[in-house]
């Protein structure tokens, strides 16, 4: 039988901070990655779904590449680089403010025969002092969607004729429960200084939809060491009330629903160290 649809994969990678995540969400139209300022803020592989005509382009959004130490760092890059195995496409996504030609070097001797696209971001920042060195494809902006249109144009040519691999509605392959931990790491990770953000990560003890429509969730913000645990709380708790209640907002307009959320803080002394829960976060394969 003639397969009358499409669908392929493209891999987003870069370095940290360069606008994967943002980039992913413009294209799918949802937030499905979250998003901040900080460095390695996504730690594994999302899934973000496009459809296009008769194209259904499945995006895979990964943890920023960078010089990473000690078994959690590594296990970031490793992520990375394992996304380029399996796709039909691969973006390099270049902020011209943080650019080093090795860089570009190493990652395409990565790609063996891989088609891939170098695309600069963050086109409509004024200091763009490298953009004459770089030999790029495109330059877009991903957050104010500039040439957003011409790259979709470039992608669509990678993708062949294949069955979908997603139904019609869904837009992700991580789980509600992942992805609301998700939107709470990103607001921790915004109002925390310092180191804090990097020793904690969120997991989900409870997600149920009640009767009313409301959605019930507890979580859990797990930090690496004791002394972690008064600062995530705040003076009389109220950091952690702040946390919680920016969350709740991000969460309920996400899903149109109203959310009760709980937030626990837990200690477990170097997280970072065990492969059982690097492996259940999604962070090691
Ligand atoms: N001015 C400008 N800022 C952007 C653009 N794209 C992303 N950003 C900002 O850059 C920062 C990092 O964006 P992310 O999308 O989290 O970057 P990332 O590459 O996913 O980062 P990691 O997950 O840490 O590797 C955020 O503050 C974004 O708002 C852009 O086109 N223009
Ligand atoms: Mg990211």
């Amino acid at each position: 039988m003639d397969i009358m649809t499409r669908c392929g994969m493209v891999a987003i990678v870069g370095k940290p901070n360069s606008g994967k995540s943002t980039l992913t969400n413009a294209f799918v139209g949802q937030k499905v990655s979250i998003v901040t300022h900080k460095p390695q803020t996504t730690r594994r592989q999302i899934q973000g779904v496009a459809i296009w005509d008769d194209a259904q382009v499945v995006f895979v959004d990964t943890p920023g590449i960078f010089n990473g130490k000690g078994k959690f760092e590594s296990a970031l890059v490793d992520s990375a680089y394992r996304a380029l195995e399996q796709v039909d496409l691969v973006i390099i996504l270049i902020d011209p403010n943080d650019f080093q030609e090795d860089f570009i070097t190493t990652l395409k001797t990565k790609l063996k025969n891989r088609p891939y696209l170098v695309v600069l971001n963050k086109a409509d920042l004024s200091s763009k002092k490298n953009e004459d060195e770089i030999n790029a494809d495109l330059k877009i902006s991903a957050l104010q969607g500039t040439n957003l249109d011409k790259l979709k144009t470039e992608i669509l040519k990678h993708i062949p004729k294949h069955p979908w691999l997603y139904s019609e509605d869904q837009v992700t392959n991580i789980s509600e429960r992942l992805w609301t931990s998700e939107l709470i790491r990103e607001q921790a990770m915004l109002c925390l200084r310092q180191e804090l953000p990097y020793e904690l990560y969120v997991e989900c003890d409870s997600y149920k939809e009640q009767e009313d429509g409301s959605i019930r969730m507890h979580h859990n913000i797990v930090v690496s060491a004791t002394r972690y645990k008064p600062m995530i709380l705040g003076h009389k708790g109220s950091m952690i009330k702040k946390i919680g209640t920016q969350a709740r907002q991000v969460i309920e307009q996400q899903l149109d629903a109203r959310v009760h959320l709980f937030l626990n803080v837990k200690v477990t002394e170097k997280w970072q160290d065990r492969t059982q829960i690097l492996r259940r976060e999604g962070i090691l394969s």
